[in-house]
């Protein structure tokens, strides 16, 4: 055979494998923010089939890009323990807290997932939901390009154990969820109730309080926790979303 057969026989049977693997799978998490990537490594230690879709070409989302371009993080003493698991080097500053290079941080909790055992999907868009028997039951996914291109292409299913809607600011997979099942969730007003302005301190606290089951197998960390509850953003500050996302591990784990 030759070398550019070789090359293309590999890639191809190779990802076909991993995606068959992955049809079914305890723990389905959308976005591979930093919540969704922390919660990605803990569900993958402790044993469980993770699959990560990342519509972006690059999993990471909103903590590669630091504070305004400017590529650092803060993080509070709190979730440190969390970083140095991750192997991520920080340098202590006033106010309890540290700082670190956001693509540091970013590339260690990428590595970390993966090597952990996690299957992450980038340019993989979930574009809707899966409801059996009042059970969130699995998740419709397209490549991202065609959902950017609005390309008429069928999706395919995902079917999982649990799911984590670990979208950020736009909740997208709750939003689904309500907008075309007419269902209620586990929220004060029993919908997704929207991000409020930025509060750092609240909106740290917040976003792992608001961490947890929102629906029958469905679970929300990080930003999307504090949207579809109704609580604040905070900014470049990534405690919270850490600890959000071993918190949702966790409870994750224990419904399996
Ligand atoms: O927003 P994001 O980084 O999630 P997070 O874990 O962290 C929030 C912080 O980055 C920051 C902050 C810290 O204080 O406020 O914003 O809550 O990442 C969410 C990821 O989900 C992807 C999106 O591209 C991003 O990388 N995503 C969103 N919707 C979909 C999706 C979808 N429908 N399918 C696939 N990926």
């Amino acid at each position: 055979m030759m070398m550019e057969e070789i090359v293309s026989r590999g890639i191809v049977g190779s990802y076909f494998e991993k995606l068959s693997e992955n049809l079914s799978v305890d723990a389905a998490i959308v976005g591979g923010g930093p919540s969704g990537l922390v919660a990605a490594y803990y569900l993958a230690k402790a044993g469980k089939k993770v699959a990560l879709f990342e519509r972006k070409l690059a999993p990471g989302g909103g903590m590669w890009g630091g504070a305004m371009m400017f590529s650092r993080i803060v993080v509070q003493n709190e979730a440190l323990p969390i970083l140095d698991e991750m192997g991520v080097k920080y340098t202590p500053i006033d106010g309890g807290a540290a700082l670190a290079d956001s693509v540091h941080a970013t590339a260690a909790l990428i590595y970390k997932a993966t090597e952990a055992g996690a299957s992450i999907f980038n340019c993989h868009s979930v574009e809707d939901v899966v409801v059996h028997d009042n059970r969130m039951s699995g998740l419709v996914i397209n490549w991202a390009p065609v959902t950017r291109e609005g390309l008429h292409v069928d999706p395919l299913v995902v079917m999982a154990r649990t799911t984590l809607d670990g979208t950020g600011h736009d909740c997208e997979v709750a939003r689904t969820l309500v907008r075309k099942n007419g269902i209620r969730l586990n929220t004060a007003s029993g919908d997704v109730m929207g991000e409020r302005s930025m509060s750092a301190q609240e909106g740290e606290t917040t976003t792992v309080e608001n961490t947890k089951e929102i629906y029958p197998g469905l679970f929300v960390s990080g930003m999307a926790s504090n949207g579809v509850s109704g609580s604040f953003r905070m900014g470049p500050i990534f405690g919270g979303m850490l600890l959000s996302g071993k918190k949702v591990a966790e409870l994750m784990i224990a419904s399996l």
